[in-house]
């Protein structure tokens, strides 16, 4: 038999040579407003169960034609079937409804250079789990972590015409984020856009510009990293103009990092006033505009200040999940989460649980919705693993980086119920140290299951999810917990819940009734509302979502604990009592304070 193919059945190390190149946080480019080239559209597809592309080299196969090859051949990257992208494998056709494993996606990418000393990048802005890509047959690099972007540079690399091929894989594995066990469907595939940045040989590669949290609401800053070619380290001017607040204004960079404050009296953003500022840097030739908006995120004590007032955050949880197009999503979709979350009276949505669209905290911060946003670390991951802690710490970066100015988000979770183990909690302080160092003006929690968990004391405010009156009968349960408890923090409910199956009534001691959920959330709400230190309130779930452990009659491969059904329509009897407790809420709220 030919060398290469009995070298290839045989070698079980063949994924050590794709574990160079690795991207990560440093190498994303800011990319909000940035112009791009949109790569979406139809792809080549081709499952790849036992890995066979990764161990025989398929990319580097693929350059000569068919009719040329002297060997047979186990795939061609124009021989299998058209898929869009971005797309989840798993909708795209039933018969990859479960699949788990690699794929292959191929595409050809015309490339005319339009500058002199332009740089080329693509970006992927999510791609579940791991993804391996290759250029004209070459390997050129890999990222892991499922939901965040990564950019890649091409510039050395792109001819004319060229072949694209990326290797998607979305295994479960005890070592990635999350790990094995989860409760949501595990889709595969190039879910978010893929697009080409052209860029001028120096360039931004990072922006942050935000209120200064010293309680004056008096000033903002900018911090830039810039990415300078042949001169790294040379000394560079960067502006910063709002026209809105006649702020233009320039600052000397020294050593490719920098900021700068600029003083001035901005209208502080806030959910009934989502007032945004078109803010524009330049660098040389890169500008790049953004819109911002200034508002002080904080706790004192057990309160939960919003611009220096105290708030109630009125909030639901929601998945990235979709009957049509599973985790890819939509501008539409996305509007009309938040459409729907605003009917029930929200001011809030946790997004759980790993990151979802970029566009969500855009349009959160356009329609004035205070967001939770979450890293994988769900449940049982592998807390001794020190790569799974990198993978933990830079999915962290990327999503801080990729939304730092969204003045919406106003927490970082690490973490969704994981056991209080040593090792966990090492993991956890590490990666909330990393948050903190990289963002020193938001809040940092998780969503924890006991009240005496460890973590709660290093975090600023403690997520509680409790499920009195479902997973655990006895709601005396709960105002006991709540009565022994002094956090001196800010705690919320991160979740709590039922399941029923829309349309389906019967007494309220029926479970999976509509009547026995409406009446959980009436208990819920009317235990919790009389505690002081809780700050916000945010049950499980807006709308039901596939979840391939749940197969009672009832459930049939879905969670139904959405107070909106899969349909996304049909509201369930709890969505009007959970909308009548935020309607009476929100009036108060409005009522000034007694002297
Ligand atoms: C939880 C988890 C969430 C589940 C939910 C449930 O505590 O955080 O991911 O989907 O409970 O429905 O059991």
């Amino acid at each position: 038999m030919d060398e290469k193919v009995v070298t290839h059945i045989h070698s079980e190390s063949y994924l050590e040579q794709y574990e160079t190149k690795r991207l990560d946080h440093q190498s994303l480019v800011f990319r909000t407003n940035r112009p791009v080239e949109s790569l979406n559209g139809r792809w080549y597809f081709s499952v790849d169960p036992y890995d066979t592309g990764l161990r025989a080299n398929w990319p580097k196969d693929s350059l000569s034609p068919y009719w040329e090859k002297g060997t047979p051949w186990d795939y061609g990257w124009d021989e299998g079937e058209l898929v869009p992208v971005p797309s989840c494998w798993n909708t795209v056709d039933p018969k990859y409804h479960y699949y788990e494993g690699s794929a292959w996606y191929a595409r050809r990418v015309h490339y005319q250079p339009q500058q002199p000393g332009e740089r080329v990048f693509l970006r992927v802005g999510a791609a579940n789990y791991d993804t391996k890509i290759f250029l004209n047959g070459a390997y050129l690099g890999y990222h892991q972590g499922g939901s965040t972007p990564f950019c890649l540079e091409l510039t050395a690399y792109l001819q004319e015409d060229n072949l694209l091929q990326l290797c998607v894989n979305n295994e479960r594995f005890i070592e990635r984020l999350p790990g094995r066990n989860t409760d949501w469907f595990n889709y595969g595939g190039l879910y978010r856009d893929v697009e080409l940045i052209r860029l001028p040989s120096s360039f931004i590669q990072q922006l942050a510009i935000y209120l200064v949290p010293d309680g004056k609401f008096s000033s903002i800053k900018v911090e830039v990293e810039l990415n300078q070619a042949g001169q790294a380290g040379a000394d560079e001017m960067v502006y910063l103009e709002v026209p809105e607040l006649d702020i233009s204004v320039k600052s000397l960079v020294t050593g490719g990092r920098g900021e700068f404050t600029v003083q001035c009296q901005p209208e502080l953003w806030r959910p009934e006033n989502p007032k945004l500022y078109q803010c524009f840097v330049t660098y040389r030739e890169d500008t790049i505009e953004d819109r911002v908006g200034f508002r002080q995120i904080e706790t004192r004590g057990t309160e939960l200040l919003l611009n220096g007032e105290p708030i109630f955050l009125r909030g639901i949880c929601v998945h990235e999940d979709d009957g049509e197009l599973g985790k890819t999503t939509t501008e539409a979709r996305i509007r009309r989460m938040f459409s729907d979350a605003q009917e029930l009276g929200c001011n809030f949505v946790r997004l759980a649980h790993y990151p979802h669209s970029e566009l969500a905290a855009e349009i959160a911060d356009e329609v004035g919705i205070l967001l939770w946003e979450e890293l994988p670390v769900y449940w049982t991951i592998d807390f001794t693993n020190t790569e799974t802690y990198r993978d933990a710490e830079n999915q962290l970066l990327e999503l801080i980086k990729r939304d730092v100015n969204r003045s919406s988000v106003i927490i970082w979770s690490i973490g969704n119920e994981n056991a209080d183990t040593d090792d966990r909690l090492q993991f956890m302080r590490q990666l909330l140290h990393a948050a903190k160092k990289q963002d020193p003006t938001r809040m940092v929690a998780a969503a924890c299951i006991v009240e005496g968990d460890r973590l709660a004391h290093d975090l600023d405010l403690i997520g509680i999810n409790e499920y009195y009156g479902w997973y655990n009968p006895d709601f005396s349960g709960l105002t006991q917990l709540l009565k022994n408890w002094q956090p001196g923090k800010p705690v919320i409910v991160s979740e709590t819940g039922a399941d029923a199956l829309a349309g389906y009534h019967g007494p309220a001691t029926e479970m999976f009734t509509e009547e026995y959920m409406a009446r959980v959330y009436q208990r819920q709400i009317a235990i919790t509302r009389e505690v002081d230190y809780i700050a916000g309130f945010s049950p499980w779930i807006l709308y039901d979502f596939r979840a391939p452990r749940r197969q009672n009659r009832f459930q049939q491969g879905y969670n139904r604990k959405g107070l909106i059904a899969d349909d996304k329509r049909t509201r369930k009897l709890a969505f009007r009592v959970l909308q009548a407790y935020y309607r009476q809420r929100q009036a108060a709220d409005r009522l000034p304070l007694a002297d």
